[in-house]
């Protein structure tokens, strides 16, 4: 994020009454591994009538150089890596013919492997560089195209939650005791600790009308939520935002920040708006002195 866009948001949460500190952007300059997916907030009931699959990639950010490569990629359980594969261009073949991977130029012996024989999920990539004896680092030669690709299905009848997928840097024991790293990378001899950032998916609970921050009561601090939302369109911020994702859990009390909007927009015209807060408010103090009051009429 930037930092006129963090100063401008600083001042708008502290207007709104919202004093949490605005964390500032880290300056991260070195190489970093992440993933990403098409999507990263999908509903409970899309998942009523089936499974929901997310085109998934590995990025090189800011690629220094490594000579060979070895990783993992787990996830939770309800989240299911597919089809691991090295991001490929069509246009351009291998000396076997197949699709010329796309990233590097060129390489030396490389292999994914999604499946292991007895058929469980193993999601594993070995990469090294070109090179007769000794490999060398590998040369860009596509910095806009991700590393890897794969698919992430998320099954059918999936609960709310929020669900990780990352590169995994477990260390085991192995039978001789020996340590065995699930990740692996070497600039020549000298080994590298290369930052990997994870995925989150997240399936968010259909929306209860007036309950914003989802916790099953209708009160005065969904009412709340619903003028914070106001005071940060009205400073001009797009809601829709991916890069103030933080701040609108924060400013709704829930990861469900779209189930959030939707349930506070108590008339159903598609805005959040100071109108709709009044709602909950109405409908708050009814609940509270015994009356069981009804959206439509207030
Ligand atoms: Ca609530
Ligand atoms: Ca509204």
């Amino acid at each position: 994020m930037n930092h006129h866009l963090i100063s401008r948001l600083a001042a708008v949460l502290a207007a709104a009454g919202l004093c949490a500190a605005v964390p500032a952007s880290a300056a991260d300059s070195g190489m970093k591994l992440r993933m990403t997916a098409s999507q990263q907030y999908i509903t409970e009931s899309e998942l009523k009538s089936g499974d929901v699959l997310l085109d998934g990639a590995l990025h090189i950010d800011n690629y220094t150089g490594f000579s060979n490569l070895r990783l993992h990629l787990v996830s939770d359980p309800e989240l299911v890596i597919e089809n691991l594969d090295f991001a490929r261009d069509a246009s351009r073949k291998e000396s076997d013919g197949a699709d010329k991977q796309s990233y590097f130029v060129t390489h030396g012996e490389t292999k994914v492997t999604g499946l292991n024989d007895q058929g469980e999920a193993v999601n594993v990539c070995l990469w090294y560089g070109p090179g007769q004896v000794e490999p060398a680092a590998g040369v860009v030669e596509d910095p806009d195209s991700p590393f890897l690709t794969y698919r992430l299905r998320v099954p059918q009848g999936t609960a709310a939650g929020i669900y990780t997928a990352d590169v995994s840097k477990s260390v085991k024991t192995n039978v001789v005791g020996q340590l065995e790293y699930d990740f692996q990378a070497y600039l020549g001899t000298e080994r590298l600790d290369i930052p990997c950032e994870g995925l989150k998916v997240v399936v968010e609970p259909d929306p209860v009308r007036g309950d914003v921050d989802g916790n099953g009561k209708i009160e005065p601090w969904d009412a709340t939520a619903v003028l914070r939302f106001c005071a940060l369109t009205n400073a001009g911020f797009d809601l829709s935002d991916p890069e103030l994702t933080e701040e609108l859990e924060q400013v709704s009390g829930t990861p469900y920040i779209h189930m959030a909007m939707k349930a506070g927009d108590i008339d159903l015209n598609g805005k959040i708006e100071p109108s709709d807060a009044t709602a909950i408010l109405v409908y708050a103090n009814l609940q509270m002195i015994g009356f069981d009051p009804d959206w439509d009429e207030l």
